[in-house]
């Protein structure tokens, strides 16, 4: 039987972490992944089949007992992930009591899970509640979205609007809009229950002055929801350096032709501005 450090899980984890650190969004320790593994998935390996140790988790996760998770380690470089994969990752499955996960796989000088875990599983709880596919958390800095949170209001909706106005790419793969939370203490339980709750409604939920929470079904998609969030964000700080007015962007009309062609289920309240006076922001 294949090892589990030669799974397609693994190197999809390392091919995605570097991705997130060659784009410049991961610097040192920054950023976060976990992916939902089943059971089945799990068991196909000669390897995942011991617990090599139990690690505490602040968190009650009893909601997700038995559950396997591949997620990255604290204090870990993303740009390491290729080449040390067995030390910088780890699977783990939350015990019965949800109080602790067994590691199954990985972490093999005494590593732990992201200080961001809590966050993680409760961001998972709420979207597996809205998608039963739900398998990817994304935590990670990307730049321009970063930046933006310092000049637009924080506001969903302002900010939604402003990223669909970007592209039209924007509304198709993100018609739902992204959250936005106020600025809070990251690694805290505290700041996991807010992105949990904008996770209800949004797959991205934007965290002012640090930077995103993403969801999807897979590696691939989160990481691309999150790409083509940061393309908009990447034209609007370049049309913002270029000075002078905007002249001219995507429309409300604009985005109800994409919803027709698109077949869109779009965010109701964001498609008309609040505010007589709301231009591109
Ligand atoms: O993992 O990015 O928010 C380091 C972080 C914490
Ligand atoms: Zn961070």
């Amino acid at each position: 039987m294949t090892k589990f450090i030669d799974s397609q899980y693994v190197h999809d984890m390392a091919q995605t972490t570097n991705n997130l650190y060659r784009h410049g969004w991961d610097e040192r320790n920054g950023g976060n992944v976990s992916l939902r593994l089943t059971a089945e998935e799990v068991g196909a390996f000669s390897d995942t089949d011991k617990v090599l140790r139990q690690i505490p988790i602040a968190f009650d996760a009893s909601e997700l007992a038995g559950k396997y998770y591949l997620v990255t380690g604290t204090g870990r470089y993303f740009k390491n992930m290729v080449e040390f994969p067995e030390r910088d990752m780890g699977l783990i499955r939350i015990n019965d009591k949800g109080n602790e996960v067994d590691l199954m796989w990985g972490f093999n000088d005494g590593g732990e899970p992201t200080s961001e875990f809590p966050s993680h599983l409760m961001s998972h709880i709420s979207r597996l509640k809205q998608d039963p596919n739900q398998r990817v958390i994304m935590h990670c800095h990307p730049t321009n979205l970063v930046a933006m949170t310092f000049t637009v209001p924080l506001s969903s909706k302002r900010f939604s609007r402003t990223l669909w106005k970007m592209h039209p790419e924007s509304i198709v793969v993100f018609p739902e809009g992204v959250g936005v939370i106020p600025y809070m203490c990251p690694g805290t339980n505290e700041i996991g229950e807010k992105t949990a709750a904008k996770m209800n409604d949004f797959r991205v939920v934007v965290w002012p002055h640090h930077g995103v929470f993403a969801a999807g079904d897979s590696l691939d998609e989160t990481y691309g929801l999150v790409e083509t969030v940061e393309k908009s964000a990447l034209i609007y700080t370049t049309i913002r350096a270029q000075g002078g007015e905007i002249l001219q962007s995507l429309t409300d009309k604009d985005f109800r032709d994409l919803i027709k062609r698109f077949d869109l289920t779009a965010n109701e309240a964001f498609l008309t501005p609040d505010a007589q006076t709301e231009t591109v922001e």
